[in-house]
């Protein structure tokens, strides 16, 4: 039962579920290993059952990277080698619901000399979006502080209504209060904070 007084959201046509970057590397036990970040699969697989439900596009992102990719230590940057192409640290988390017949995946960081956090750097996802009537993004997954955070600035600037999944994303924290920080930054910029149970089924 929803409480009274909460604000509850409508999913419509022209809402697109974006889930960022939830594979293996970025989980418990992965080489660039999100604390927690595991929590968001389930709170993701509920979101991602109620577009199915309604019919509406996914768009799943992976980082992936080439071997030699500029944002890992050994060539200068400042990650651990992760999400590695076509590796197995590189596919999504078995245990995410991604509906086959009806999620878009999109690749990032895929040239050696560029990093890419926001989904939008360097891909199609903005003409994709675009050529699905796509007007409204609910973006979740990992990480808030890095590819969550640039990928809502993006969507934001690219003139999308962002609505920011706060229940189904987790930070690195380099710094203790970058996952806080970032999300208020989202939140002051215009995205609209929700949880699972401000969506009304
Ligand atoms: C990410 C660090 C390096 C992310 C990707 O998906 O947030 N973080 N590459
Ligand atoms: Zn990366």
């Amino acid at each position: 039962m929803r409480p009274l007084g909460v604000q509850t959201l409508i999913l419509s046509q022209g809402d697109a579920l974006i889930v960022v970057d939830v594979q293996n590397d970025f989980l418990p036990g992965g080489s660039l290993a999100v604390p927690r970040g595991d929590d968001v699969i389930p709170v993701l697989n509920r979101y991602l059952a109620a577009f199915v439900r309604w019919g509406l596009p996914i768009f799943a992102t992976r980082d992936w990277h080439p071997p030699n990719h500029c944002s890992f230590q050994p060539y200068g940057g400042p990650w651990p080698p992760h999400c590695v192409a076509g590796s197995a640290g590189a596919a999504f988390a078995p245990a995410l619901e991604l509906p086959a017949s009806s999620t878009l995946i999109t690749l990032k960081g895929t040239q050696p000399e560029q990093d890419a956090y926001s989904a939008f750097d360097g891909t199609d996802l903005d003409a994709r979006l675009r050529a699905q009537g796509v007007g409204r993004l609910f973006v979740g997954g990992l990480a808030t502080d890095y590819c969550v955070l640039c990928t809502v600035e993006d969507g934001l600037k690219a003139g999308y209504a962002v609505v920011l999944l706060q229940d189904a994303i987790r930070a690195v924290n380099v710094r203790p209060d970058d996952g806080e920080r970032a999300e208020a930054e989202m939140i002051q910029r215009g995205a609209i904070p929700i949880r699972l149970e401000m969506l009304a089924a």
